[in-house]
């Protein structure tokens, strides 16, 4: 009889942990009745994109969709067929939401301006993170920012984009690798839904998710930039060889090393690194407003941090649509000790 009740009790206790996407919505903070609906709205967007995404991935390899396109983005980079795939598809369904005023996208020189009726948001997306790895059939993302934003008030939609960026509502990030995972968060909470691929919904995980206790052991750098760090980056990498316990663990892909540190505890590195032959990154490679400031939102609402090695990454004021920067973020332990062997400021 104690057993029944108790694995009852486990079974209710798991279903009260499983909270629907619409629910979770309802219950984040600060948000308007309206913010709400739009919010769903686009959520309701990215959810049926990352669907749609997932199943013409899986196929890639048949169509021969997983090598380049042949042209070069906005950033100098090799495009993917698949970036531009997954540009379209995300874009199309944001913009007929009716609840995107703005999106910038690191497939686009320039946002993108919608036709809003009602409450709307700027959306900041990369709709294809790690597309590098497609040729490999290894995993890859998409990651949104959902930015408080009044629209396009004049000529310049940079500008009113950049003007809304202190204030992020929403951050979500689609892991495409075994399974489908859409993970979302506000401020203070972070959720897991799953893509059942039967029935076509994201199904809600146990949650809250946190970083775990103790913050994790592992540590996710492209230590082939090495020689090309600061001085202090590398003095934090040489520290770790004198440590106990830590694991190296690098797929190079933004989602997938974030996710794994996230539900295993670890940080995930991208410093800036000098030019050499004509390549680098000086400033870091990654992008603030789609890459950097969701991944630190989802990190803080966690537990975790997030720093460029000298301020907050959410306390970054946004000068440019596509500006880089470098990126140390996940639990809160890990990123306070980078901060300490690598002599930078602490990161809160
Ligand atoms: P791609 O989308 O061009 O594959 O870049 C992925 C990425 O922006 C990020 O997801 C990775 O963590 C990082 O670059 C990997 O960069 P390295 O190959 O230079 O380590």
């Amino acid at each position: 009889m104690v057993r029944k009740e108790t694995a009852e009790g486990t079974k209710v206790h798991e279903r009260e942990n499983r909270l629907a996407l619409g629910d979770f919505v309802e219950r984040a903070p600060d948000l308007s009745k309206e913010e709400r609906m739009a919010i769903l709205e686009i959520l309701g967007a990215v959810s049926e994109g990352a669907r749609d995404l997932a199943r013409r991935l899986s196929l890639g390899p048949l169509h021969g969709l997983t090598g380049s396109s042949g042209q070069v983005n906005v950033q100098g980079e090799e495009v993917q067929a698949f970036d531009e795939i997954a540009q379209e598809i995300f874009s199309g369904l944001l913009g007929a939401s009716g609840r995107v005023s703005l999106l910038v996208s690191e497939e686009r020189e320039h946002p993108e301006v919608f036709p809003c009726l009602s409450e709307s948001f700027h959306v900041a997306m990369d709709p294809l993170d790690g597309s590098s790895n497609l040729s490999v059939s290894g995993p890859v993302g998409s990651i949104f920012a959902l930015y408080r934003g009044a629209g396009l008030r004049g000529e310049d939609p940079a500008r009113d984009f950049l003007e809304s960026t202190r204030e992020v509502v929403c951050a979500a990030y689609v892991l495409y690798s075994v399974s489908t995972l859409l993970v979302v968060a506000f401020r203070d909470e972070v959720r897991m839904y799953a893509l059942d691929p039967s029935s076509g919904h994201f199904l809600p995980l146990p949650g809250p998710v946190r970083f775990p206790d103790g913050g994790g052991q592992i540590v996710s750098i492209n230590t082939g930039n090495y020689t090309r760090w600061e001085p202090g980056v590398r003095q934090y990498v040489d520290a770790l060889h004198g440590r106990p316990a830590w694991s190296a663990r690098y797929v190079g892909a933004l989602v997938m090393d974030f996710h794994r540190n996230l539900l295993k505890g670890g940080i995930y590195l991208y410093p800036g690194d000098l030019p050499k032959g004509g390549a680098g990154h000086p400033e870091g490679k990654l992008r603030l407003l789609f890459e950097a400031i969701p991944m630190a939102f989802i990190a803080r609402a966690a537990g975790g941090l997030a720093t460029n090695g000298h301020r907050p990454i959410l306390e970054i004021p946004a000068s440019h649509i596509h500006q880089r920067v470098a990126l140390v973020v996940g639990s809160r332990e890990r990123v306070t000790e980078y901060s300490h062997l690598s002599g930078s400021p602490d990161p809160v």
